[in-house]
């Protein structure tokens, strides 16, 4: 799917209301005659790559009879999520969809959600696959690696020290890619490049910066850092715009355009990438209802459509994973027809 600045301009405006439940922030959209009431979970607070879901699932929800209230907990740690999971039990939601901190810490609460029938997807990363009743990716995970290193290529022309600048090191999706990255590099998929390290941002701007600058510091002939985060990408990015490395260390990985593009224009980033996070929104919302209304059971083979979205129909693959949308790269020809 091309991703259009139309499709990408968030359409929903979204009333944010603080709530008592630790350090969250919760937002809803109201809705007449309420059916579904769904909680999402995205990783963490603060990160504009989860307001992109999050848009995208509010502009489905609304002609859906659907409410969705978006609750985080401020880090993103490995058991941080357990505790919103437990409060949408407790409200007898409709369905609870999480963006994964761990593959399995989260599973039991996740599977008590299901025992109470709550559907329960996983949105942008996943858990074991018995955690959950489907799963909504944005590319397919085992490809992303090969995407990633190639992109890397391309910056640095095939040639030299590379390294990632990762989020958590439990997050499902990240550890998915840099599996999939080390198994493209192992079957000799960059030949002149060397990847010297992988150091963890933990998805938080400062932490991203101070890695960015050790790996600076440690790695004298480091010639890009990829940070497949969009927290990570923009930290390393902001790094290098005051460096006199600027240039000489490339920065790429995936990234909002909004976020990234005054490091383009500024000559600091070449290109780097990412998919249209509002389609998976969007999916998970019309998923819910489908699932409810007992049009669809999740399971590989089943194929899903919505017309109007994206490319209108997907089909589910193993495990029930749906995979949204390809990737789309940035550059300074193109990074103004993008807001988001
Ligand atoms: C960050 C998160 C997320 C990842 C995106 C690209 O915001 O780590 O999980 O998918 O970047």
């Amino acid at each position: 799917m091309k991703i259009t600045k139309k499709a990408l301009v968030p359409v929903l405006g979204m009333s944010l209301i603080l709530t008592g439940i630790g350090a969250s922030l919760v937002s809803q959209s109201a809705s007449a005659a309420t059916k579904y009431t769904v909680t999402y979970i995205p990783k963490n607070l603060g990160n504009p790559y989860f307001d992109a879901i999050v848009n995208g699932f509010k502009k489905s929800a609304k002609s859906l009879n659907m409410t969705v209230k978006v609750v985080a907990p401020a880090a993103a740690g490995a058991t941080d999520q357990i505790p919103f999971i437990e409060a949408a039990i407790q409200q007898k939601v409709t369905a609870i969809a999480i963006s994964p901190n761990d593959a399995n810490a989260l599973c039991p609460t996740l599977k008590r959600a299901m025992k109470a029938g709550i559907i329960v997807l996983t949105v942008n990363g996943d858990t074991t696959a018995n955690c959950r009743q489907a799963s909504i990716t944005p590319v397919d995970f085992a490809k992303l690696g090969d995407y990633l290193v190639n992109q890397t290529s391309k910056v640095i022309g095939g040639k030299g020290e590379w390294a990632f600048l990762s989020a958590t090191s439990t997050a499902p999706d990240q550890n998915a890619w840099l599996k999939s990255s080390q198994a493209f590099i192992d079957g000799g998929g960059a030949p002149g490049m060397t990847l010297v390290a992988t150091v963890y941002g933990d998805d938080a701007p400062e932490k991203s910066a101070t890695e960015a600058q050790a790996l600076l510091a440690k790695y004298p002939n480091l010639k890009a850092i990829n940070a497949p985060t969009t927290v990570g990408i923009a930290a390393a990015a902001q790094v290098l715009s005051t460096s006199p490395l600027k240039g000489k260390v490339q920065v790429t990985g995936l990234g909002t355009p909004d976020q990234m593009r005054q490091y383009v224009k500024d000559g600091t980033v070449k290109s780097f990438s990412l998919w249209d996070p509002g389609l998976e929104g969007s999916i998970a919302a019309n998923l819910i209802v489908a699932m409810k209304t007992k049009k669809v059971t999740p399971k590989a083979g089943v194929k899903f459509k919505i017309a109007g979205l994206g490319t209108g129909s997907w089909t589910m693959g193993k495990d029930a994973v749906i995979i949204a949308g390809p990737p789309q790269e940035f550059d300074a020809t193109n990074i103004d027809n993008f807001h988001f």
